[in-house]
């Protein structure tokens, strides 16, 4: 009975889980950035993309000039593009693939 209890529980927080992915995706999206030269631009364009609405993270990477942005919501990539720019950096969405939310990342 008690390992009845326990299974049920288990089914219950996956289902919770799964529901979870379907209300809120989250898309990663890749970016290529041209310009960047030290860990300050690093710096400046992660605090400008987190500023955008709809971006949930970001990765920048100044070897790799890119970044990776977790988004909600596909209306931020124009504006991150439009954001980095006023920066003074080329930027240019690569591509991108949809991920399941609330497993880590
Ligand atoms: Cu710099």
């Amino acid at each position: 009975m008690r390992r009845i209890l326990l299974l049920a529980s288990v089914a219950l927080l996956l289902a919770a889980c799964t529901a979870r992915t379907e209300t809120k995706p989250v898309r990663t999206v890749q970016f290529s950035i041209q310009g960047m030269t030290c860990n300050h631009c690093v710096e400046a364009i992660t605090a400008e993309m987190r500023d955008v609405p709809g971006v949930s993270g970001c990765d920048v990477s100044l070897e790799g000039e890119s970044a990776t942005v977790r988004l909600t919501d596909d209306a931020a990539v124009p504006k991150i593009v439009e954001a980095v720019s006023r920066l003074g950096y080329e930027i240019a969405p690569r591509d991108s693939e949809t991920v399941p939310v609330g497993h880590g990342a």
